[in-house]
């Protein structure tokens, strides 16, 4: 007789997260779901902002089983984004089209009270809700990610009030007060903790922590307020759920990936393209399994210089566990064949048409 957790085994994504080699790797691509699928751009008009699109579990739900559906991805990332904790959290978070997201940027001690974790649940519930349909509507064999943006990648948007080039007021900031600052860190890894949880309590296999703007650290800050949180977030979520694949994504830190394995604990590590291959298969592969690396600007290319792209990659990692993927999310301007094409790269069998 085959026990359920003997059945989930089976599902490629969780065997590779165990630990095991595939005949080929599972695949999925960060920001698979969006822009650059036009049955995305419809669905997307039906809400009058981002947020309100994120937070209607139908929308939501159609936005992530998209790719799914066109690609035959071995995971599914639920459609969110990692801004929806500061909006729980009361700082006021609006998508400008055209422009990215705008908050009204907290950058003083004082201010940090206006954040408060009590509706955080409540607020979050639509979030939840999708996660419990999307995972009656998942072909069998394809597995649900939840994910968050780690505390420092989210602190930037809290602290500079949107995107930025350079981080200047969030840094600074850190420098100067690191116990105020740490303040900050500490509600975002407490909410954090809190959202993962609550997504693996809804139904999500797998979840991924994106530090997405964890480069720009020099290693004591790197240490600081990318490792110390994601090991803070990850005690929490194991304290509960021993068994849940945690994927760490600290993009851009170069060097400093081979400590983040070591200390946080993750089960995997997702790769930007800039690191070389055949360092991360004889320093990362060995202690977890890996994730990554195709240059987005690769398959938004196609031809001849993705091929060479992907071969490279799945020869250095054809000795242990990993997961194909970008190593940062898809552009929307890549065309679908190229998609396709490189489906047909790391599984040798082609996608049907559509
Ligand atoms: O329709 C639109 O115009 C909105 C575009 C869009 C989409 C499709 C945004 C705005 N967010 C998302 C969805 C999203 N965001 C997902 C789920 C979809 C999927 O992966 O298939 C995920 C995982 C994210 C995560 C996210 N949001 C990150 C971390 C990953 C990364 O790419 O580094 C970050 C930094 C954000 C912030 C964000 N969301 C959206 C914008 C324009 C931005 C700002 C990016 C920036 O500052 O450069």
């Amino acid at each position: 007789m085959v026990t359920p957790n003997q059945k989930k085994i089976t599902k490629k994504m969780l065997v590779t997260l165990n630990g095991q080699k595939t005949t080929t790797p599972p695949l999925w691509l960060m920001r698979q779901a969006g822009r650059h699928l036009k049955e995305y751009l419809e669905i997307r008009e039906k809400a009058k902002n981002f947020l309100e699109f994120c937070y209607t579990p139908d929308l939501a739900v159609e936005a992530t089983l998209q790719p799914i559906r066109r690609y035959g991805f071995d995971a599914a990332i639920l459609f969110s984004d990692i801004l929806v904790i500061p909006d729980a959290l009361g700082q006021q978070v609006e998508f400008v089209p055209g422009t990215g997201p705008k908050l009204e940027a907290i950058s003083s001690f004082d201010e940090l009270e206006k954040l408060s974790k009590d509706g955080l649940h409540d607020h979050l519930s639509p979030v939840y809700e999708a996660i419990g349909k999307i995972c009656c509507e998942l072909p069998e064999e394809t597995i649900l990610i939840g994910f968050a943006g780690a505390p420092w990648t989210i602190a930037t948007y809290v602290v500079e009030g949107g995107g930025s080039k350079n981080y200047q007021k969030t840094r600074k900031w850190a420098y100067d007060a690191p116990d105020e600052f740490g303040v900050l860190i500490d509600i975002l890894v407490d909410a954090t903790a809190d959202h993962l949880i609550r997504q693996i309590e809804s139904g999500v296999e797998v979840v991924q922590l994106f530090d997405s703007w964890a480069g720009v650290l020099p290693p004591s800050q790197f240490v600081k307020w990318s490792i110390e949180p994601a090991k803070k977030i990850i005690t929490r979520i194991r304290a509960k759920h021993p068994d849940i694949p945690i994927i760490g994504f600290p993009r851009g830190a170069g060097l400093l990936y081979q400590r983040f394995v070591q200390e946080t604990g993750v089960n995997a590590i997702s790769i930007d393209a800039t690191v070389p291959v055949t360092w991360a298969a004889k320093n990362l592969q060995p202690y977890c399994v890996v994730q990554g690396n195709l240059d987005n600007l690769a398959l938004l290319t196609g031809g001849p210089a993705m091929e060479a792209e992907v071969a490279h990659i799945l020869a250095a990692f054809a000795d242990g566990p990993f997961i194909f993927n970008l190593g940062h999310g898809i552009l929307p301007e890549t065309p679908v064949p190229h998609v396709k094409k490189l489906i047909e790269l790391v599984r040798g069998t082609s996608v049907g048409a559509a």
